[in-house]
């Protein structure tokens, strides 16, 4: 064997080994669903978790520069339509869900059978109630629709309890009264859609919770 072909081997097997570093790319043959499969949400809104996809070759090592096309079948949208993989094979896509039952494809041109995404869409509650128990909120954590009220009535005898905002809720009041189970409800209408945090003064660190506001 001559010099020069020792040194094309071993350029060759640097270059498998440094997976993804190749100057060949190779070929990929599938795309593995590796993330947002599978939620539960809201109309017209986006999903928690983007939907995501990785490129791999035969052998399973993941493909860059994959030009993935994202299909929706029922109502809603992605966005992008189209995403390229990145140096870990990943391409995403953020989705919404127009209708209870949606699916989504992913696929590259002579993938056989394209990954598929299955979402489930409600539509959001107008009004919810959280109870305020002796050292935690029930339920924690609430999702309402924009326009929508939050609710908090005291289940918990004499010991005194808030609702105060971490977050700004854009509406007055920012707190309720500490108060015993005398007390009056609370109430917050919410305007604009975002993630609101609240705690108790007295407990502070035991009863936290948040709401949760959706188109
Ligand atoms: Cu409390």
């Amino acid at each position: 064997m001559t010099t020069k072909r020792v040194i094309t081997l071993l350029a060759a097997v640097a270059a498998w080994a440094c997976n993804g570093d190749t100057t060949q790319p190779r070929p990929p043959s599938d795309l593995l669903k590796t993330g947002g499969d599978a939620q539960s949400w809201y109309f017209n809104n986006p999903l928690p978790t983007p939907l995501s996809v990785t490129a791999v070759d035969v052998s399973g090592q993941p493909v860059r520069g994959v030009v993935v096309t994202w299909a929706v079948t029922g109502e809603g949208g992605v966005s992008p339509a189209q995403s390229t993989t990145n140096a870990n094979g990943v391409a995403t896509t953020i989705d919404s869900i127009g209708s209870t039952l949606q699916r989504v494809s992913a696929s590259f041109p002579g993938l056989p059978n394209a990954a598929t995404f299955t979402e489930i869409g409600s539509a959001p509650p107008t009004a919810v109630g959280v109870s305020v128990n002796n050292t935690v909120f029930a339920p924690r954590d609430t999702v309402v629709q924009t326009g929508g009220m939050v609710t908090w009535t005291w289940n918990s005898g004499t010991t005194l309890h808030s609702v105060t905002y971490l977050t700004a809720p854009g509406a007055l009041p920012t707190s309720s009264t500490t108060q015993d189970a005398s007390g009056p409800p609370f109430s917050t209408t919410f305007t604009t859609v975002g993630r609101y945090t609240y705690h108790c003064t007295q407990h502070p660190t035991l009863m936290m919770g948040s709401v949760t506001v959706v188109h």
